[in-house]
């Protein structure tokens, strides 16, 4: 009996040590509390950003609040407020447009909680409202997107070049910047003409309305699609094959992002051109908030590289975009 007891009690201690993991394997604190503002799920872009956020944080050790603001700058606003009285370390967010945010980040800056941009600026006579932008130079991407076309340009030998634009969200930074890039490289090319640019709000939908609208008013003219992101790029080419021209053949276009579904299309020729704009921010965004909450300084504006791919190159070996 005396031996049954030793071993009960034995398989008792060893229960207890194995249940009280040692302290290096407790759960670890986490490093930072970290509340971020996602505008929305509008674009395939979008999706990706906010994937590569959460696994960023997952991985640095970061706790986050994400709020998805749905395209509304009143929900993205009601968030920062969510997070200010939640006493986050840090703030971030994606401003939908660029004007409308001195109150909410004037009260960040009270509370003492540093907030950074992410993906798209705003626009403030306050510098102090913000620590840093982390996001794309979505001016150089429009200069890209240009200097593209008068290398194709040239290389159909065209005397006269028709444009038509699909424009992003109006009043966001890549909608202005884009085009702001674009228009400044071609504006000294007397071939270049932009007939029109339509507002297409970077949605699949609208891209497809926009360019309905366009070829019943312009049909045969149109030359070259600019458009600003690949959604409304997918949401046109539909309409354009509908109405009896091949993209890419018949009609130059030129698009922004770089995921995975227009890379696809790129490969079977029905889009000439894509301006990569990589949504993967999540790793910058977890360093640079725990800088901010030990008290470190930051860059004031950190561009990730970018790409541009077209019809000039091979591109079989582009690896799989993740978004
Ligand atoms: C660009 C980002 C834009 C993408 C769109 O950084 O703000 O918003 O180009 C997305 O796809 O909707």
């Amino acid at each position: 009996m005396r031996k049954v007891k030793q071993i009960c009690m034995l398989l008792a201690l060893f229960t207890l040590i194995a249940g009280c993991a040692r302290p290096s394997e407790q759960a670890e604190e986490p490093k930072l509390l970290l509340g971020f503002s996602q505008l929305g799920s509008e674009s395939a872009w979008r999706i990706g950003n906010t994937r590569d956020i959460e696994q960023k944080a997952e991985e640095y050790g970061v706790s986050l609040m994400l709020e998805n603001a749905n395209q509304k700058q009143e929900n993205q606003i009601a968030a920062i407020r969510r997070f200010i009285a939640y006493k986050v370390d840090v703030i971030a967010f994606s401003p939908i447009v660029e004007e409308g945010w001195d109150n909410v980040l004037m009260e960040a800056k009270n509370a003492g909680i540093p907030v950074i941009l992410v993906d798209r600026d705003i626009s403030t006579e306050n510098e102090e409202l913000t620590a840093c932008l982390i996001g794309a130079d979505f001016y150089s991407e429009g200069v890209q997107a240009a200097r593209y076309l008068i290398r194709k340009a040239d290389s159909l030998n065209m005397d006269q070049v028709n444009i038509v634009e699909i424009t992003g969200t109006e009043d966001s930074t890549p909608m202005r910047q884009r085009q702001a890039g674009f228009m400044d490289t071609i504006k000294n090319d007397d071939r270049m003409k932009v007939m029109e640019s339509v507002n297409g709000d970077f949605l699949k939908s609208r891209g497809a309305e926009c360019m309905r609208y366009l070829l019943e008013k312009y049909g045969d003219d149109i030359d070259v699609i600019f458009s600003h992101n690949d959604e409304m790029t997918l949401g046109a080419i539909p309409e354009i094959e509908d109405a009896g021209y091949t993209p890419g053949k018949d009609v130059i276009i030129i698009s922004i992002d770089g995921g995975q579904e227009a890379i696809d299309v790129l490969k079977e020729g029905r889009i000439n051109c894509v301006v990569e704009c990589t949504p993967m921010l999540g790793s910058k965004l977890m360093e640079t908030a725990l800088k901010l909450k030990n008290g470190q300084e930051v860059e004031k504006l950190i561009h990730p590289e970018e790409k541009v791919f077209s019809d000039e190159q091979d591109l079989s070996g582009i690896e799989p975009r993740g978004y």
